[in-house]
């Protein structure tokens, strides 16, 4: 088991709760009650080689929702993370839900100017920050009305573990109604403001459930997560999965191609987002022999191009099962499983789709204007479900506007549904770039580009890039007299704005190509830029 060091809650010798009560509703119950009957088994091994029991998982999370709760918050808190991907962070999360508050998860790359806006309009109760980061993030926080700030690091030392490991390791669950919050989730807009998606436990637990079955998770699986926990794919759809099935996890901090090919042979089911299975193809180590143990590869957050899907069958001979989400929704659509040839074609992964909408989504294709498309015909896709959201936080005219009378949300996506029922993703109706499985909204950037002096406007498109799917390129036009430098444009927005935002080239030009309404063509520029990373 994980060694006692510092503040650290596992291995400290405090005796374990035998008995378990059950809260009906709240999703760490149901994540709970699937741990193995023998809790001493390993629940999560780490690449540095620590191990955690389901015991552990257990005590650790009780005694961080009895310190969470011994704050006094009102219901409802949001309890917001800033720190990096570590087990005890994963921690600090199924204690949010076990004690019954909000988790607020928010990616560790994002600097105070984004953070004063969390803060700001999500207003929460607690923070846990890196103590690298404690004097700014701490000084935000208080000014939004933040009343505790912790720190966690990801070597198991901090205030948080330290005030944890004084609490009782006994803890009741929180009653929770389904429709109780369970998570927040910022999601950018596209007007250049994130909005603060609200997830039920009943959205989250209906979704793991499904997926459980829908992907055929079963006993002696092992997943490896290498993904980062502030979003959906590596905190609610790779994290529950695990969970739910009783599942042991290899938990890696940061994703490095060569560590997961040293451990495919103890996996049975990996996930990813297609920068990875790109950075995977890249290894020769990856064989079939490599794979020989390995049930499933999942693949979503951003499209998986078809010949990285052909590419990843020729070198592995397993197919990857692309799916599809978002922080709204959780998970809308998958290819089917398919474990068994037998079922015949319609049954088969299909490249270049995103599959079937899951049990209990509806999904449909919309021309626009209240009427459904045919089959084949391109159209909005709209969907409808007990995975999807009830809201964004303190924001009703836009929640009214992303959904129709009937119920549906507007995911934003294009696409189709062919005559066997796949659905495939064509474009998107938001301007939007999906870089390495991260979104980039173009406004946001503009906005702080527009400010900048000597600016006049800008456009940020995003163009293809063989390594993250696409990337966004910055066009600057100058105010005139002015003479803007592009260096130092990239260097302002580095200050201000978490990387993968980041503009990966910039270029100021005379003049952007508008239309006879006087609009920015933004397709042209990216027909202009296409080659400038694949050529
Ligand atoms: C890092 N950089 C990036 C990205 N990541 N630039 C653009 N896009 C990115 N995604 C920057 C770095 O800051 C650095 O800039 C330079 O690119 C090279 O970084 P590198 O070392 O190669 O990056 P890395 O640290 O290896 O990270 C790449 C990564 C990471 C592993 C692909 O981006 C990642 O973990 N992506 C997964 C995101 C994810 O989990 N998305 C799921 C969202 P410089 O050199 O200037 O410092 S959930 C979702 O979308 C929905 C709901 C769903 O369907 O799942
Ligand atoms: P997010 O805002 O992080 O929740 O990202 C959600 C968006 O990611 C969706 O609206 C899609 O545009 C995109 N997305 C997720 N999965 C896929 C996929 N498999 N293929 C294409 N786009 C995807």
């Amino acid at each position: 088991m994980a060694a006692a060091a510092g503040g650290c809650l596992v291995g400290a010798g405090i005796r374990s709760s035998t008995r378990f009560p059950m809260s009906q509703n709240n999703l760490f119950s149901a994540l709970r009650a699937a741990f193995p009957r023998d809790l001493d088994q390993t629940a999560v091994q780490t690449e540095t080689g620590l191990c955690y029991s389901w015991r552990d998982l257990d005590r650790a999370t009780a005694m961080l929702a009895n310190l969470l709760q011994s704050l006094g918050l009102p219901a409802g808190s949001r309890i917001a993370a800033h720190v990096d991907k570590s087990v005890e962070a994963m921690l600090l999360y199924l204690a949010t839900l076990r004690a019954g508050y909000v988790y607020l998860p928010l990616n560790v790359a994002y600097q105070s100017a984004e953070l004063q806006y969390f803060f700001g309009t999500a207003e929460p109760a607690v923070l846990v920050c890196c103590p690298r980061d404690f004097g700014w993030a701490s000084k935000l926080a208080f000014q939004a009305g933040t009343h505790y700030v912790f720190t966690l690091d990801d070597q198991r030392q901090g205030s948080l573990l330290e005030r944890a490991a004084q609490h009782s390791d006994v803890h009741t669950v929180a009653a929770r109604k389904a429709d109780d919050l369970a998570a927040m989730v910022y999601t950018s807009g596209t007007t250049g403001r994130s909005k603060g998606a609200m997830l039920s436990h009943g959205n989250l637990l209906s979704n793991a459930k499904v997926l459980k079955d829908y992907w055929g998770w079963r006993t002696g699986d092992v997943l490896i997560h290498c993904l980062p926990i502030f979003h959906v794919h590596g905190l609610f759809v790779a994290l529950h999965g695990a969970l739910l099935n009783g599942s042991k996890m290899i938990w890696m901090a940061r994703f490095d191609p060569k560590q997961v090919l040293a451990y495919l042979p103890q996996a049975t089911v990996f996930m990813g987002v297609p920068t990875l299975y790109v950075r995977l193809l890249g290894e020769a180590g990856l064989t079939p022999q490599a794979c020989a143990k390995m049930r499933l590869f999942v693949a979503g957050s951003a499209p998986l191009l078809l010949e990285t899907f052909q590419e990843w069958t020729s070198r592995t001979g397993h197919t990857i099962l692309e799916r599809y989400g978002m922080s709204e929704t959780v998970m809308l659509s998958s290819n089917p499983y398919a474990p068994d040839a037998r079922h015949g074609d319609q049954f088969e992964r299909r490249g270049g789709t995103v599959g079937f909408p899951l049990p209990g989504v509806q999904l449909r294709i919309s021309s626009g204007e209240g009427k459904t498309c045919a089959v084949g015909e391109v159209g909005n896709i709209e969907v409808r479900g007990p995975n999807v959201f009830s809201g964004y936080w303190r924001m009703p005219e836009k929640t009214a506007e992303e959904f129709t009378d009937g119920g549906y949300f507007k995911t934003g996506d294009v696409g189709m549904v062919d005559a066997r029922g796949y659905v495939s993703i064509v474009g998107r109706s938001k301007d939007l770039i999906i870089s390495g499985g991260y979104n980039v909204y173009p406004a946001e950037i503009e906005g702080y580009i527009n400010a900048m002096p000597g600016v006049a406007e800008c456009a940020l498109v995003g163009v293809p890039h063989p390594d993250f799917g696409e990337v966004g390129v910055a066009v600057v036009i100058a105010k005139p007299g002015a003479a803007p430098d592009a260096n130092a444009i990239v260097k302002a927005l580095k200050a201000n704005l978490a990387n993968f935002k980041i503009p990966k080239r910039c270029y100021v030009l005379p003049e952007l190509p508008r239309n006879a309404m006087g609009k920015v063509q933004k397709n042209l520029l990216r027909q202009q830029y296409q080659n400038l990373f694949t050529a």
